[in-house]
């Protein structure tokens, strides 16, 4: 098992547990569960081989945590990121530290001044405790910048906070008055 091939599995295993389980006639549930044969099945009709060792590998090798395997050992999901209408994940509400960042690229900045942040596809707007996941994140999409996120004074308005089991901060949206451009 080769750092390409992980990564590889990685990209189809986030595409399929997040965005689009039906590319592969996968079934989730609501709390992004997938049964882990099937998705074996399902993705070697598509032409791609898995094996348990390969998902174990992968899961366990992640960065970021972006999967788990069930206590049984049967199913795997996608902790956070979903897009896709069949999952509804009951993340953990939570109080949120005083700031929270957001990587975006530089392009983006204008729109974002004018609508606040916005989930997109996604279920969530995602944000970080740490400014270097922030840089990394918003590096995917061009020149990137950071944006500070006054999450504890939204939390205090109301807004509600949750935190994904890898640590990842999720909120519904974040008004343009309560972020700025980190310095
Ligand atoms: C931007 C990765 C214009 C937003 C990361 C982002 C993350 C706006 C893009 C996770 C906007 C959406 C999610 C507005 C937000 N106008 N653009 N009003 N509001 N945007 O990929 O947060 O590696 O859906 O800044 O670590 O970049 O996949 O969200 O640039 O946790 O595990 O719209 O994906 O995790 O892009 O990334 P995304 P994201 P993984």
């Amino acid at each position: 098992m080769n750092t390409k091939q992980l990564n590889e599995t990685s990209k189809f295993l986030s595409y399929v547990l997040r965005h689009e389980p039906h590319a592969i006639g996968l079934q989730l549930d609501s709390e992004g569960w997938a049964d882990i044969d099937s998705l074996i099945a399902g993705a070697a009709k598509d032409g791609r081989i898995l094996d348990i060792a390969l998902i174990q590998a992968v899961v366990s090798s992640s960065d970021k945590k972006r999967f788990t395997i069930s206590d049984d050992g049967l199913r795997i999901r996608a902790v956070q990121g979903h897009s896709t209408a069949s999952v509804s994940l009951q993340h953990v509400e939570k109080e949120p530290p005083e700031f929270l960042y957001h990587g975006t690229a530089t392009r983006f900045l204008e729109s974002i001044r004018q609508q606040g942040l916005i989930a997109g596809s996604r279920h969530h707007v995602h944000l970080s405790q740490d400014i270097t996941t922030a840089i990394a994140v918003g590096q995917r999409y061009g020149k990137p910048v950071v944006l500070k996120i006054e999450a504890l004074r939204m939390y205090q308005q109301g807004f509600k906070f949750f935190q994904a089991e890898n640590g990842v901060w999720l909120t519904n949206h974040v008004p343009a008055n309560l972020v700025s451009e980190k310095d």
